[in-house]
């Protein structure tokens, strides 16, 4: 099979999740980063300079033996799919997909405050963010975690559903999210322990060694390094 992630030069969790997935399990994709004249190209064409088509001029995209295919579910799905990281079961799958949506949602919620230009409506909203909706939505991932008898979200090991997680809060609490302090994940135990306990990985550590620039190597919490206009 022939896989190919397109998306920036970013570790960000729309490309992470399945990046990872799919070097996890060790099948082979071609990682495509593009630069920002590329990005420009794709908003306004819906298509690579080399004419890749790339449905709703968004990323990530995944093309699977020429196939171009949208939406950051979706790709999870079929790279969870490809390297044993998205359950068979019809209900798990339900709690996987359940958890992906949901990173989709909260990083919907942090989009209209990157896009505010004024600084002072810009705080406004981060403060709001920071002491009303990330503090909801981590206490409902971390009834969910409690609710389930393991690390994991999903069953007893590691899915698509906590890579996602993974590489939402790396990006939340890295502290690069101007006015949005790095302690807001610190309530919520079992969501710290999910992030390190991923990003102790030895896969995971060998992907970030290889491919995050500023990566540090050693077990520092949050080294993530993903600008706050994407
Ligand atoms: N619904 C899409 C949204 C993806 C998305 O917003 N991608 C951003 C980059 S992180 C993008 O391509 N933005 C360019 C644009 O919307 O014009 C998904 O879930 O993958």
């Amino acid at each position: 099979m022939d896989l190919k992630i397109i998306y920036l030069d970013l570790p960000f969790w729309r490309a992470e999740v399945a990046r990872l997935a799919l070097f996890i399990a060790d099948v082979k994709f071609d990682d495509l980063r593009i630069n920002s004249a590329e990005f420009s190209y794709l908003q306004e064409n819906g298509k690579l300079m080399d004419g890749t088509l790339i449905p709703f001029n968004q990323l990530p995209v995944l093309v699977i033996n020429g196939q171009s295919i949208a939406q950051t579910g979706g790709i999870a799905r079929i790279c969870g799919k490809l390297s044993g990281m998205y359950p068979e079961d019809i209900i798990e799958a339900g709690k996987v997909d359940q958890i992906i949506d949901t990173v989709t949602d909260i990083n919907e919620l942090l989009n209209p405050s990157m896009r505010e230009n004024d600084p002072i409506k810009k705080r406004v909203m981060r403060e709001e963010l920071t002491n009303k909706d990330l503090p909801n939505y981590f206490g409902y991932l971390e009834d969910i975690l409690n609710a389930n008898n393991s690390n994991w979200f999903v069953g007893g090991k590691m899915s698509v559903a906590d890579i996602a997680v993974w590489g939402l809060l790396g990006w939340i609490a890295s502290g690069v999210l101007d006015d949005i302090p790095p302690g807001v994940i610190n309530p919520f135990k079992r969501l710290k322990k999910l992030y390190n306990e991923v990003s102790q990985n030895p896969h995971v550590r060998e992907w970030k060694i290889k491919t995050y620039a500023h990566e540090k190597t050693s077990n520092d919490e949050y080294a993530f390094d993903v600008p706050d206009s994407i």
